[in-house]
């Protein structure tokens, strides 16, 4: 690759760092150490402008269920854009792609979810959740309820509304918080959960939503909304109880349930849908990345015959993007979901892979550093902790550790993101047992190489 020079890693990195701003970066300390350029993908692996090779352990950012390189996502997005690469879907106008496409999430989703907005991201889906769910209640002549409940440290998207139902506070302090939305605790024992059982505190942090329904006023509440499992957040799987009480909560109060699908969706947690692993019913379905596999940027928001009814009594819905049903994106999806259930790769999660993995990265929590190690079909996170089994002493300075061992995981081949100081994994749904073998490997040994960097810096005994 280096050879031929078609990726001068120098040269590339230079104009980089001069033209080109990259999402959630500090900038100029990017421009410092210079940025890793990835210029090939085959199945879970990746290789770089050095000839590196990497087994892609979060399936591009959270997406590329099928893996990469599928070369029929290619030849459907290609075959598409000679046929008609781009039309609207604006002025009673439509495309096959979009249409064909809407009709199989129909039938992936669960009964009661039968339509769908198009959009072309997960940030998008969640804007056009709020402006949707809004609209819903001022047709049904109820416009105070407006209010939105989110969980502190959810993840929904970085546009202004979709990062304000978002709990990441550095987020908010950037650009702030538009009101109308409020956030309750999230359901992340392990960090949060004190002298409770996991049980017990699933139940409490479930109960938040029924309190804060109570001081906003059930009249001005629009909708909860939440990921099944949280992501960005740090894969944070809810206690069992956690869900079934939500459901419970949501049943006795007239608000609309958001499940947002964005990470959880096609496959990710061994169901078609995380609401289907956790049998919530939910109003709305944000839904994006796994949708397309990340080849072609695309998202929705599928919604229930309960909302598109009154949606269909409100007159013009004015809300729209350019790139909306899409017909290259609509075609790539298709060829996606064609794979998806060709190759069975749902019940793998759930039965096969899933399993296997999971009993594998369990062991992980036998080494020194890792205070939990948990995992859900495919989504998994290794807690870094100084000073096993206390749940309650972390690093000084939070995130450093987490960052040492992130990079040792890049270096050792194994890419990994780092969340706070926590390991999470997402790897394509694709994953052979021979690759999770040598995933655990490397995690093991990323873990060695961190512990050893910790000792010789003191940071543990
Ligand atoms: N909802 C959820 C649950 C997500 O995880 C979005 C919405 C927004 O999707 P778009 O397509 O607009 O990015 C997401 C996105 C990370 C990371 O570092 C996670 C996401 C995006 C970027 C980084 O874990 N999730």
């Amino acid at each position: 690759m280096t050879a031929s020079n078609v990726y001068p890693t120098a040269e590339l990195q230079a104009l980089d760092s001069a033209h080109y701003l990259h999402p959630f970066t500090d900038f100029g300390a990017l421009a410092k150490e210079g940025s890793r350029v990835m210029v090939k993908g085959d199945g879970v692996w990746l290789t770089d402008s050095d000839g590196n090779r990497y087994l892609d352990g979060m399936a591009g950012l959270w997406c590329t269920n099928v893996g990469h390189g599928r070369a029929e996502i290619a030849e459907a997005a290609h075959e598409q854009m000679l046929e008609l690469a781009y039309y609207n879907s604006f002025f009673k106008t439509s495309n096959a792609p979009a249409i064909r496409l809407a009709d199989k999430l129909a039938s992936i989703a669960p009964a009661h979810i039968e339509r769908v907005f198009f959009c072309g991201s997960g940030s998008e889906a969640n804007d056009t959740v709020f402006r949707m769910v809004r609209h819903y209640w001022a047709i049904k002549g109820e416009p105070a309820k407006q209010h939105f409940i989110s969980r502190r440290n959810g993840y929904h998207g970085s546009t202004v509304a979709a990062a304000s139902l978002g709990g990441m506070k550095p987020m908010h302090g950037q650009g702030g918080l538009i009101p109308g939305i409020s956030h309750i605790p999230q359901p992340y024992w392990f960090g949060e959960g004190g002298d409770m059982s996991p049980a017990e505190f699933g139940l409490w942090a479930a109960r938040e939503l029924e309190r804060e329904i109570e001081r906003i006023g059930e009249e001005n509440v629009a909708a909860f909304i939440a990921e099944p499992i949280q992501g960005a957040g740090g894969v944070i799987i809810p206690p069992e109880t956690y869900w079934p009480e939500i459901k419970r909560i949501c049943a006795r109060h007239e608000i609309l349930l958001v499940v947002d699908e964005v990470i959880c969706g096609f496959g990710r947690t061994g169901s078609w849908f995380g609401a289907d692993t956790y049998d919530v019913q939910a109003d709305l379905q944000p839904i994006a990345k796994g949708l397309t596999s990340g080849y072609l940027p695309m998202g929705g928001v599928m919604v229930s015959g309960k909302v598109a009814s009154v949606l269909d009594q409100g007159g013009e819905f004015y809300h729209g993007y350019t790139y909306s049903g899409h017909p290259t994106c609509a075609a790539a999806a298709l060829a996606n979901l064609a794979i998806i259930e060709r190759e069975n790769l749902v019940a793998r999660v759930r039965d096969d892979i899933g399993p296997y993995l999971q009993s594998r990265w369990a062991k992980l929590g036998d080494h020194p550093l890792v205070g939990e190690a948990r995992m859900k079909g495919l989504m998994g996170a290794l807690e870094l902790v100084p000073a096993k089994p206390s749940r309650s002493e972390k690093f000084a300075d939070e995130g450093k550790v987490g960052t040492i061992a992130r990079d040792l995981s890049f270096k050792n081949g194994l890419i990994m993101r780092a969340v706070r100081d926590s390991l999470i994994l997402s790897p394509p749904l694709t994953l052979s047992h021979d690759e999770a073998d040598q995933l655990v490997a490397l995690a093991e040994k990323t873990l060695n190489d961190t512990w050893m960097v910790l000792k010789k810096d003191g940071l543990v005994k």
